[in-house]
């Protein structure tokens, strides 16, 4: 009974949220490094240059005029360029996540450290830095797990070729997976092709300046087809690898028992079912055909593409879970929330967090459950956590009960889904295990870690390290195999 022997308990990070470094080393500027900070009121923001060379901002969600470029401005404050410094911190933060008692930790490769424009020119000194990461974590027998596209995506490739609207993309990035299966191939055997795939859209996260469903699904298709080969690749080049995939889950519960509501929150989980259907059973389900047609998306695909994406299915499914939603065929029911205005049903019986996410740990076990029975692949909670505003107390502590309570449900919800429901649970890995930037706010003040990192958002702080009381409370949950909570 209970958590696997080698269940892999850890944390999870992101490149663009935690390396910091932006132009250490030899990296190329990504897509991300020209987004500026936000907060819950106000969306972040892209900076660019229009083709006749104005500078303007934009929505970080939007879509950009044809041609422009990132721009990088020198008087204001973009969050990634420092992050929280794992660039100079990663010995000193390995230890702490070492002295946790991690098994695995997930971090994404930041591609345009590897390849700085994105293209098939290779940058050494990248190469070499996840060599000393890898090295660090398996000197404390961490076991690493790696995004290999956490929503960054090289600049010059969103400059240049309309990011992955643009099938050239899967060639490139075939030799940025071909480059980083072949150099650490003895050090890292778990792999997540992209991060969060269905929410992938914009030219934020893949380069592409018309946020509209035709570009989205034409890029998926280039993204569907990328993942399938590097899964196969990466297999042939050690069989050992298990490569997942990675979606955003939020279960959608319906407003009432009314089948008009039932069928709204059907159509919301297909949206991100349709992303697991194609990557873990190897085609484009029926539901997703008719919505295209419905609504004029064309997807171009080349001969061989549908036998490539049969071909490549991956071995497990990582998912993100912080909350349920609900859906309601009543307009009125909906509210736009957050400094990026998403509509959202508030959920009378769930709590929610300061910005506004339903706290809803049976929401996991369901969640888990139903990933199971539908696709029988075993699966990884590569992201969980609870986003929070902290208080240094007088004495240097930090009593973040808030954050344990929730840990606490989310581990007893994982821990029936094991034992009651039989799902096949590879690990959990808990985000931002050590402070970042938000993702999408930019904000520092929204921290989810078990570490606190002295950064701020009008970018003070010295990025010293501190254990909030949840670092013994998680210690001891790794100690215990998940059953003292
Ligand atoms: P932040 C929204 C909803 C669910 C997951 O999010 C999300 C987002 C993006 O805002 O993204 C994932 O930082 C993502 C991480 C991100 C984390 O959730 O907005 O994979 O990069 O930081 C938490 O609070």
């Amino acid at each position: 009974m209970g958590f696997k022997k080698d269940f892999l308990w850890g944390g999870a990070t992101a490149a663009n949220q935690y390396e910091g470094g932006y132009l250490s080393g030899g990296k190329g500027l990504s897509t991300l490094d020209a987004i500026a900070g936000g907060s819950h009121e106000k969306p972040r923001m892209i900076t660019y240059k229009t083709k006749e060379g104005k500078l303007e901002t934009g929505w970080s969600r939007g879509s950009l005029p044809e041609g422009a470029t990132g721009y990088i401005d020198p008087e204001l404050f973009y969050p990634s360029h420092e992050a929280t410094d794992f660039y100079h911190h990663y010995k000193e933060d390995i230890a702490l996540f070492a002295k946790m008692g991690f098994k695995c930790f997930r971090l994404s490769i930041s591609w345009a450290r590897i390849c700085p424009k994105g293209t098939d020119e290779l940058n050494e000194e990248g190469l070499q830095f996840y060599d000393n990461v890898f090295d660090e974590l398996l000197k404390y027998g961490i076991e690493p797990v790696v995004t290999m596209n956490h929503f960054d995506t090289p600049m010059y490739l969103a400059d240049n070729y309309d990011g992955w609207s643009d099938r050239k993309l899967i060639d490139y990035f075939l030799f940025f997976a071909e480059t980083i299966f072949t150099r650490y191939k003895d050090k890292v055997k778990y792999w997540m092709t992209f991060n969060e795939i269905n929410f992938l859209r914009n030219w934020t996260t893949i380069g592409v300046h018309t946020a509209d469903d035709q570009h989205k699904y034409q890029a998926a298709h280039h993204l569907f087809v990328a993942s399938a080969k590097t899964v196969q690749l990466g297999h042939k080049i050690n069989p050992d690898f298990q490569i997942g995939m990675m979606v955003a889950y939020i279960p959608s519960y319906p407003m009432s028992c009314r089948p008009e509501d039932v069928m709204e929150s059907v159509s919301f989980n297909r949206e991100q079912e349709f992303y697991m259907d194609v990557q873990v059973k190897g085609y484009y389900p029926a539901q997703k055909l008719k919505a295209f047609e419905r609504t004029g998306v064309v997807i171009k695909k080349e001969e061989g593409d549908d036998e490539i994406i049969a071909a490549g299915t991956v071995d497990y499914i990582g998912f993100s879970y912080y909350m349920s939603t609900v859906s309601s065929a009543n307009p009125e029911n909906v509210k736009l929330i957050g400094g990026n205005q998403q509509p959202a049903v508030k959920n009378p019986y769930l709590e929610e967090s300061a910005w506004g996410w339903a706290v809803d740990p049976l929401g996991l076990r369901i969640s888990l459950c139903k990933l199971y029975d539908r696709y029988n692949v075993p699966l990884f909670v590569v992201e969980n956590g609870f986003g929070a505003e902290d208080k240094i107390e007088a004495d240097g502590s930090i009593i973040d009960d808030y954050r344990i309570d929730y840990f606490k449900k989310h581990v007893a919800a994982m821990k029936d889904a094991v034992d009651l429901d039989g799902v096949d649970l590879m690990g959990y890995t808990p985000w931002g295990c050590i402070d970042l930037v938000s993702a999408g706010t930019g904000e520092m003040k929204k921290r989810y870690g078990f570490i606190y990192v002295e950064r701020y958002d009008d970018g003070t702080g010295d990025f010293s390290r501190r254990e909030k009381k949840s670092f013994n409370w998680y210690k001891q949950v790794i100690e215990s195999n998940g059953e003292n909570l």
